[in-house]
């Protein structure tokens, strides 16, 4: 059995031209790894806003870091509640992308009702498995 790891993801408060997104915005692991959000100011608060079924919801507290065990497999989605608006948001697939159908047609409402800014940031994510499907 493989050993699960661990992976960050950081919450980055402003970079050359971008701000207030996380970093990776898109990160595959295995089932039973954990991944730290890693949070030191500006109030980031990451949350799970789509999950497969049968996994757990995340909510951190406001500014801080919180690890998360992902057991199921599938694709998560999350956000900075404090900062959705802009678009810090992410994707992480876990193990097989089992539900991406539904996940995809979840990101498409959620990223029109949540991003008042950055509303392409994420596209590139599901362009990529649209050319990978078939592949996997
Ligand atoms: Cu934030």
């Amino acid at each position: 059995m493989a050993l699960a790891e661990v992976h960050e993801v950081q919450g980055i408060n402003y970079r050359k031209y971008e701000s207030m997104f996380f970093e990776p915005q898109f990160l595959r692991v295995e089932p039973g790894d954990s991944v730290v959000f890693v949070v030191e100011d500006f109030d980031h608060q990451p949350q799970s806003v789509f999950i497969p079924e049968g996994a757990d919801h995340w909510k951190a507290e406001k500014g801080k870091s919180i690890t998360v065990e992902l057991n199921r497999e599938g694709v998560y989605i999350y956000d900075c509640a404090y900062h959705n608006v802009m678009g810090m948001a992410g994707v992480i697939l876990v193990g097989r992308p089992v539900n991406s159908e539904e996940a995809q047609l979840f990101f498409k409402q959620y990223k029109n009702k949540t991003f008042a800014m950055n509303k392409d940031r994420l596209d590139a994510i599901w362009e990529r498995w649209g050319q990978s499907k078939g592949t996997e």
